[in-house]
């Protein structure tokens, strides 16, 4: 099985994605994820320049050796942009052992250990109201876990709200939140922690009042408080039984999260930013955390987010794995294919991607009754159609950030 082919292919059927290919002599054809949003070329340049030569000649069957030669043979580790580029090649290779075995890759990885992924949706809405249709619009669609997020009186436009959050899926138009705008610079939101601490509360007491104690919540503080600001609102949302608090502090500080702990109950996930098992170490050990949030896309593959996983079930902490629509059905079916097979799968995100996105991504993934399963086709179960991709030429995106009232540049 020796790689004489890696191309890279980048397409935009309503938002970017990149996606590396990898074809041996004896015609096994693997595709892998290496989308970033809003930094996608520097991931390109990265696997054209640097990684599609040495691949070259190579043997596809030795995936762990691989990882280890690209990790370590760069000298300068880590970072996203290194280990989305390893990601793509991981999750390539993975596919064709997959498809030279005849065999779904969660079956080369133990097996499953489930029936089908619990999955999470994202219901939005500027208002009360428009949050509840989304919720009710989910449902229908089978989630039965849902993250919500709303506007918060007087800012103009916050992560996390839809344009179109009631999900019409039926007529084609698909809900697909994707933050990243085209354009030469990015969007200037705005921001202020003290009205958001205040008015988030309210939106989860108004959602128990109306769908009742047993829905699972979730919610994104999206990285913008600090520790005592995250430890605060953990607090003040325990009354209304959250599945999960994300990304309440950035947690590049590791030692933050101690200090959030020791003042909440509320379960925390934290991670769709971090790349190695390195930024995981001390939050993992001192069971800081309750789910780990990576990407397989962003955290060099399913080779290395496997290791994350299986340090933190030591710790009973569970997977939470990062799906938006940035992350590519690749991606997405390299994820589902892990966490069939991992014990300690917790919830996986899934916001469906846009038709537009599936015409040139043939997936054999399910969903159904709020279950995900990526199918039993041999490899990851993903095709990419080089002639539709084609058609969707990369265009310039970046993702918003924020600023304060007084100007201040502000965690998005
Ligand atoms: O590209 C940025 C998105 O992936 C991120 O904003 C989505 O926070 C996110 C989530 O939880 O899905
Ligand atoms: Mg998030």
């Amino acid at each position: 099985m020796i790689i004489d082919k890696a191309e890279v292919i980048v397409t935009s059927p309503g938002r970017n994605f990149v996606t590396l290919r990898l074809t041996t002599a004896d015609g096994h054809v693997g595709i892998g994820d290496g989308t970033l949003n809003g930094r996608e070329l520097a991931v390109v340049s990265y696997l054209r320049d640097h990684v599609a030569p040495l691949l070259i000649g190579s043997d596809a069957s030795r995936i762990e050796d691989t990882w280890q030669f690209l990790y370590r043979s760069a000298y300068w580790r880590r970072g996203p942009v290194t280990m989305a580029a390893i990601a793509a090649v991981d999750m390539a290779l993975w596919d064709i052992k997959g498809k030279a075995a005849g065999m779904p890759v969660y079956q080369l990885l133990g097996g499953a250990s489930r029936n089908g992924l619990m999955a999470y949706g994202h219901a939005s809405g500027k208002t009360n109201e428009e949050l509840f249709d989304s919720i009710r619009a989910h449902q229908e669609l089978g989630y039965r876990s849902i993250r919500v997020q709303t506007g918060v009186p007087g800012l103009k436009s916050i992560y996390g709200i839809a344009s179109n959050a009631t999900f019409e899926a039926n007529d084609g138009v698909r809900y697909d939140h994707e933050p990243a705008q085209r354009g030469a610079f990015p969007a200037e939101e705005d921001w202020d922690t003290r009205s958001y601490l205040r008015h988030i509360p309210t939106v989860f007491e108004a959602v128990r009042n109306e769908f009742g104690p047993e829905l699972p919540l979730l919610h994104d503080a999206h990285h913008r408080l600090t520790p005592i600001q995250a430890a605060q609102l953990g607090k003040s949302l325990e009354p209304y039984d959250l599945f999960w608090l994300e990304d309440c502090t950035p947690a590049e500080n590791q030692e933050a999260l101690r200090l959030v702990r020791q003042h909440t109950t509320t379960p925390l996930a934290i991670g769709e930013i971090f790349n190695t098992v390195w930024d995981y170490q001390q939050i993992i050990r001192e069971q800081l955390i309750d789910y780990v949030r990576s990407a397989v896309t962003h955290t060099g593959g399913i080779s290395h987010l496997k290791k994350v996983l299986d340090y933190a079930s030591q710790y009973q902490i569970k997977s939470g794995m990062h799906g938006p629509t940035d992350v590519s059905p690749v991606g997405m079916a390299a994820a589902m294919h892990l966490g069939l097979a991992i014990h300690n799968f917790g919830i996986q995100e899934y916001m469906q991607h846009s038709a537009q996105t599936d015409s040139v991504f043939k997936q054999s993934y399910s969903w159904s009754n709020g279950f995900l399963h990526p199918g039993n086709e041999p490899g990851l179960g993903v095709t990419l159609d080089v002639d539709e991709a084609g058609k969707y030429p990369y265009e310039q995106a970046y993702l918003p950030f924020n600023r304060l009232a007084d100007g201040t540049v502000h965690d998005w």
